[in-house]
């Protein structure tokens, strides 16, 4: 079984970091996959990079799967907030799961995150839980594994970041959350901060479910 790891970044100074430690760390055949947005294209080894056309998280996940060969497709964060060896244990549930979602909400599942941080985390979480109906304790995640046929079954229109509640909603795939550690990122910027920026992606996340709301009561997915 091949695993692709789909990586997107914008000036990530850790990536060649993280790089390594999957490296070392994924048991499974594994393809590494960045799609950077960076001013400069960054040289990394060990995993290939291409450079993202379109905009914004979600469409560079979309690019990148394009260029994978792997029956799994994960998806993490390049800023060393996803940690490799949560992804081992989310990958070990694939087969008997469609999709596994690294969660830092259910039990065993961890943040360094300030508590502001927590307090939007949680309000996302329970209005995404309300619109969608959802039982998924964070589907705010942007960690996730899953197997490549749900891709064929689905169009991904994203978004901002959140493209990972946009595939398990439209798949209705066999969901599991996987406990992660997430980890402060110890370098670079956030790109989803609380600034101009975050106010757009917050709006973005909001018509995102309504979105996805409204396509499943209409019967599109
Ligand atoms: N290719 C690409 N990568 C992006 C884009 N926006 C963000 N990223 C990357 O997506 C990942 C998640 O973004 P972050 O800035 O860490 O967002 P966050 O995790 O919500 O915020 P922090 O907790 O502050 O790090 C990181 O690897 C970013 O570099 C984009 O437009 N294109
Ligand atoms: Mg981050």
């Amino acid at each position: 079984m091949l695993v692709s790891i789909i990586i997107p970044i914008k000036e990530e100074p850790a990536i060649q970091q993280l790089v390594d430690e999957i490296n070392k760390t994924i048991k499974l055949d594994h393809e590494i996959i960045i799609v950077d947005k960076s001013k400069e294209k960054p040289k990394i080894n060990g995993a290939k990079v291409i450079s993202q056309r379109s905009d914004g998280l979600g469409n560079a996940f979309v690019e990148a799967l394009s260029q994978t060969k792997g029956d799994v497709i994960a998806l993490m964060d390049g800023d060393g907030s996803h940690r490799p060896e949560d992804l081992n244990s989310m990958l070990s549930r694939i087969g008997e799961y469609d999709i596994a979602l690294g969660s830092k909400l259910i039990e065993g599942g961890q943040s360094n995150d300030t508590l502001e941080r927590k307090a939007v985390t949680l309000v996302f979480s329970l209005l995404t839980r309300l619109i969608l109906w959802t039982n998924i304790k964070d589907p705010m995640t942007g960690f996730m594994a899953a197997k490549r046929s749900i891709f064929n079954e689905i169009k991904l229109m994203p978004r901002g970041f959140k493209v990972v509640i946009e595939i398990v909603y439209k798949s209705k795939a066999r969901v599991v959350e996987v406990p992660i550690l997430f980890r402060e990122r110890n370098m670079g910027y956030s790109k989803a901060g609380f600034n101009i920026r975050g106010v757009h992606e917050i709006s973005r996340i909001i018509t995102l479910l309504l979105e996805l709301k409204i396509g499943r009561l209409a019967g599109k997915w």
